[in-house]
């Protein structure tokens, strides 16, 4: 299916969506996120798809919001448009593993959008910022909330309240991205990443991810409970099998997705 707004594409295992508004540094317009969660819910619903990476631009993951698109709109528009919630938290409820590989800006929706990925690879050019409160306004899809949890407080206050950008170094050291690369190397380097990941038993990999989120949403022995039952269930799978066999056997294991 033709996108306006975003380029889709499959590499083996690995769905890959690029934010495709390049002359509007990937701002995050209303056309471009219908695309996006499109694109997102078919990967989603695709059994040959383990992976879901979204990346932008050199220039720009995205540098937020579309700005011109919201500047007119009222407290109601927003209010009775509920907008941002209905389609802008797709990625962060993927139940696929998801990467986001991120290059230049990614400010305001774009850092609420990388942060909604389960894993974000840096390019050395990253810019992280929350720069809302420079228009008046605060971030609308996590940022106050993600941010927080993924670099403490003092970092999330000092970028929601002046805006200033985090360099992917910093970044790297606060713990809000995974790895840093050179700027050339990063949709290679995710792809590897995200091929290792998909040569895994698709539903351990989702359960892992399930497991690993349930630790923002509960209290420890909740989630360590959870875990074991989930770990448990594992016992149920073909995969799980093969998986020890092969070790046992010394070879690769060769999973089915059951
Ligand atoms: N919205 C609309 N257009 C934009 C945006 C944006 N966020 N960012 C850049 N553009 C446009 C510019 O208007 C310009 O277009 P034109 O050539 O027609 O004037 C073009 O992109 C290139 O931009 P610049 O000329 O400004 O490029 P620079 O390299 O000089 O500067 C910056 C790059 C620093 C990124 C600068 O463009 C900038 O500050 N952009 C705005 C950043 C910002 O404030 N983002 C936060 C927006 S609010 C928000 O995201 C709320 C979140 C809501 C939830 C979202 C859920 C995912």
């Amino acid at each position: 299916m033709p996108y306006e707004n975003i380029q889709v594409e499959t590499r083996g295992r690995v769905g890959l969506v690029r934010l495709n508004r390049p002359k509007a540094l990937n701002a995050l317009s209303d056309g471009l996120v219908t695309d996006l969660q499109a694109a997102l819910d078919a990967f989603e619903d695709d059994p040959e798809i383990h992976v879901i990476v979204v990346t932008g631009s050199e220039k720009a993951f995205a540098a937020g919001a579309d700005i011109k698109e919201m500047a007119d709109k009222s407290h109601m528009d927003a209010y009775l448009g509920d907008f941002i919630t209905r389609k802008w938290g797709r990625l962060g409820t993927c139940r696929k593993p998801t990467i986001a590989a991120v290059a230049g800006y990614a400010l305001g929706g774009g850092c609420e959008l990388a942060m909604m990925a389960d894993i974000i690879i840096a390019a050395d050019t990253a810019k992280f910022g929350q720069p809302e409160i420079t228009i008046g306004t605060i971030p609308g899809s996590g940022g106050t909330q993600r941010l927080t949890r993924l670099v403490g407080k003092s970092k999330a206050m000092l970028m929601c309240l002046t805006g200033w950008q985090m360099t992917a170094e910093e970044a790297e050291r606060a713990g809000l991205v995974a790895k840093v690369v050179p700027a050339a190397d990063l949709l290679d380097e995710t792809l590897k990443i995200a091929d290792r990941i998909a040569s895994m038993s698709l539903p351990v990999a989702m359960m892992t991810k399930e497991c690993v989120n349930r630790s923002y949403e509960s209290t420890l022995a909740e989630g360590i409970l959870f875990e074991r039952r989930v770990f448990h269930s594992t016992f149920g799978l073909e995969d799980r099998k093969e998986g020890m066999s092969a070790f046992v056997e010394k070879r690769q294991p060769n999973f089915r997705d059951r």
